[in-house]
């Protein structure tokens, strides 16, 4: 098999001061950061859609970039081409893992056995390639929501013949990913919501849905797999109001339907942004409840009002991740560049240079998130903003030692609190820039 990527050498590290733009500035995957190389912390995944499938199209004009490698495109010699495009990629970058839909891997038949087909033979010929690499499957999923038949969704749709078929992909899908050893197994509701409820019966929908994710859960389990799957939240596109619309939605969902023991977030950053949130608090609601698995690695633009899909150069936002990421032990998952190209970057180069761009913006954010909890002063600021629930009657509260007649007392002899103590956001905020902007102290 002959190189594809016949220009770009293998990838490596060559630190802050190189300039030459097919090399890594931050990311080190030896590096010890905490205990831990880089490579441990940050297991990134390549999306194969976005980087071996989109070619630019979007509403307004066709594709600019040219992704046949050299065959016809809807072919299975193109599949097989995008398969050794994609290996070759993954292994000049270094990237350990990949993710996919079923119908980025080869072109849709007529009928799903043909599909099906399809798929048994180029999974063949990817198990090949992942023995001779050493690359890893980190997510599979189904691709339910681009075949008109999904138009009114897959799990929530009002035909039970569409849901018949959503069900034949998961399972395709849940064998593809158990095939070739997937981590986890992932849900994104691309058409499970709504544009009117004059039209919906929205109980019936989510109970639906909820229908589908447990065959999905008892199938998979029946077939051996033992990873996570995981909802990716999204609050609207394509449709105007989607089920899972940020993480606490979705966590409030899989418990109302008993799934929440097998089922965890992965958190998309474009996503939680379009949710009215911060990445940062979509990761730490999924924390806090046990359910952060992975995260779909990319960033949104705040002028934009839709899933602009960039590859993430926001080192503040990486930062931001990455603390919430090593406060919560790392993931069970992995960092999948959901991300594609802007449009009139459509050459080999650039695809290098995003990569290198969202895997260097995630090491800064690795480095400068380990000094701020090895600098211990936001952690002991906030350690201390409640110490009031330490000792006296704050403590009473915490063990549940106490009754609201008892506490009304004590504010009635009291008269009134004094204010609580500043939240002193502006000193902490030029914490963090001072760790950001005055140069890499050495972290362990
Ligand atoms: C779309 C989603 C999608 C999922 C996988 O917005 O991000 O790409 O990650 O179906
Ligand atoms: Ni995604
Ligand atoms: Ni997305």
């Amino acid at each position: 098999m002959s190189e594809i990527f016949k220009n770009i050498p293998s990838i490596q590290y060559e630190g802050r001061d190189s300039k030459n733009p097919l090399a890594f500035k931050f990311y080190n995957a030896n590096q010890v950061i905490l205990g831990k190389p880089m490579c441990e912390h940050l297991p990134f995944a390549m999306a194969w859609w976005h980087n071996l499938c989109a070619a630019g199209t979007d509403m307004f004009g066709r594709d600019t970039a040219d992704k046949s490698f050299g065959t016809e495109k809807g072919t299975m010699e193109h599949a097989k081409a995008k398969v050794d495009a994609g290996f070759e990629f993954m292994q000049k970058l270094g990237i350990e893992y990949f993710c996919f839909h079923d119908v980025d891997l080869v072109p849709e038949a007529d009928n799903i056995n043909e599909t099906n087909k399809r798929l048994d033979e180029i999974t063949d010929y990817i198990l090949e390639k992942m023995n001779a690499t050493g690359i890893k499957c980190l997510w599979g999923t189904a691709n339910m929501f681009s075949n008109p038949r999904f138009m009114n969704g897959a799990g929530s749709t009002n035909s039970a013949d569409v849901f018949c078929f959503a069900a034949a992909q998961v399972k395709k899908a849940l064998d593809l990913t158990v095939k070739l050893g997937g981590k986890g197994y992932v849900f994104w509701g691309g058409r499970e919501g709504y544009e009117t409820l004059l039209n919906t019966d929205m109980k019936f929908e989510q109970e639906n849905i909820a229908r589908l994710m447990k065959m999905a859960v008892e199938y998979g389990r029946s077939i051996g797999f033992e990873g996570d799957f995981y909802i990716e939240p999204k609050p609207k596109e394509p449709m105007k109001h989607q089920y899972d619309f940020d993480a606490a939605t979705a966590i409030g969902f899989l418990r109302q339907y008993g799934l929440d023991k097998d089922f965890k977030m992965n958190i998309e950053a474009n996503h939680a942004t379009l949710a009215g949130h911060t990445f940062q608090h979509d990761l730490r609601v999924s924390a806090i409840n046990g359910m952060l698995g992975s995260i779909d690695a990319n960033q949104g633009d705040l002028l934009l009002g839709w899933d602009t899909d960039e590859f993430p150069s926001n080192v503040y936002d990486a930062t931001m991740c990455m603390y919430e990421v090593l406060k919560a032990g790392g993931l069970t998952g992995g960092f999948n560049f959901d991300s594609k190209t802007r449009r009139p970057s459509y050459t080999v180069e650039d695809m290098f240079h995003a990569f290198i761009l969202g895997m260097d913006t995630f090491a800064l954010g690795l480095i400068k998130a380990a000094e701020i909890i090895e600098d211990g002063r936001i952690d002991s600021f906030i350690e201390e903003r409640y110490s009031s629930f330490k000792s006296g009657i704050g403590k009473k509260i915490i063990e549940g030692k106490t009754t609201l007649s008892e506490l009304a007392k004590i504010a009635e002899d009291m008269g009134a609190p004094a204010l609580p103590s500043s939240g002193k956001q502006e000193y902490l905020q030029s914490i963090v820039n001072q760790i950001l902007f005055s140069g890499t102290v050495a972290v362990k």
